[in-house]
């Protein structure tokens, strides 16, 4: 490994199908020239749309791939996808706690897949707010998930506004409120830092149905952290990174349906 290429960890789940979850963050390093280590918390049996397995590697071993890493590679930034229980959360916070020094934690707070499978435990919320996020640098939930933590629905741009000021002054820290799920023309993103608001659009990709974006986009902006950008560089261009990566996403369709259609012609 050359000394100046900058290294960035995942605790995350894998997916089988690869377009998400440790896989997508790995693929997503890569890209951007930053050497990616992995901690896996679960492993996720499924295809693009349904979850059909889940399970949880041990909280032991989890400690234990991100005190290993920690001793012998000089992480730079890392973020936090699929955690999966309570416990996790739990060993993963005592285990950044416990690192000879700080740096800049992204935590994208994944509650359910993409095809509205749940992936976290629901008793793992309180863990998330209580044990982890004091110890972020940003926070990016979708508007889901943003729902989930203030237990109401964000509808517009006002609601938006609202949401994101609250989650940051509740958790002290950064939110990147991503507003992908508002119709519009463009897919506006909302940082809220230090009492200011700033945008990221780009404009909205129709038609396409991908899962794993939270987690390439999140994989990006540590991955500019990593690099020693600003964080509102690295949003900014990981908004473009992975607005392209949804323009030119892999176009999945299962072996049946494939078969199916060929069938037909
Ligand atoms: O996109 C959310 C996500 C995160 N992490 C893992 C996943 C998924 C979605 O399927 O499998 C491991």
């Amino acid at each position: 490994m050359t000394k100046s290429i900058p290294v960035a960890l995942t605790i995350a789940g894998s997916d089988s199908s690869a377009g998400a979850g440790i896989q997508a963050d790995l693929k997503t390093f890569n890209a951007l020239g930053v050497y990616g280590l992995s901690a896996v918390t679960c492993v996720v049996a499924e295809i693009p749309g349904k979850v059909s397995r889940i399970e949880p590697v041990g909280a032991d071993m989890v400690r234990e791939q991100i005190r290993v890493l920690a001793k012998n590679f000089p992480i730079a930034a890392i973020k936090t996808g699929l955690l999966y229980s309570a416990e996790i959360i739990s060993t993963v916070a005592k285990s950044i706690i416990n690192l000879p020094r700080r740096v800049p934690l992204i935590i994208d707070p994944v509650i359910t897949a993409t095809g509205g499978d749940p992936l976290l435990e629901t008793n793992a919320i309180e863990s998330y707010q209580r044990e982890l996020f004091p110890l972020a640098t940003l926070i990016t939930p979708n508007f889901d998930e943003a729902a989930q933590l203030l237990g109401r629905k964000i509808q517009d741009r006002q609601s938006m506004e609202r949401a994101g000021d609250e989650l940051a002054h509740k958790f002290k820290t950064a939110i990147l409120l991503k507003g992908g799920h508002l119709s519009g023309k463009d897919a506006v993103d909302l940082l809220f830092e230090d009492g200011k608001i700033s945008e990221f659009s780009a404009s909205f990709v129709r038609g396409v149905a991908t899962h794993g974006t939270g987690c390439t986009y999140s994989a990006a902006i540590t991955a500019g952290l990593a690099a020693g950008k600003s964080l509102k560089d690295s949003i900014a261009e990981a908004k473009k990174f992975v607005t392209v990566c949804i323009k030119n996403h892999f176009r999945w369709g299962s072996i049946d349906a494939l078969s199916h259609a060929s069938r037909k012609s």
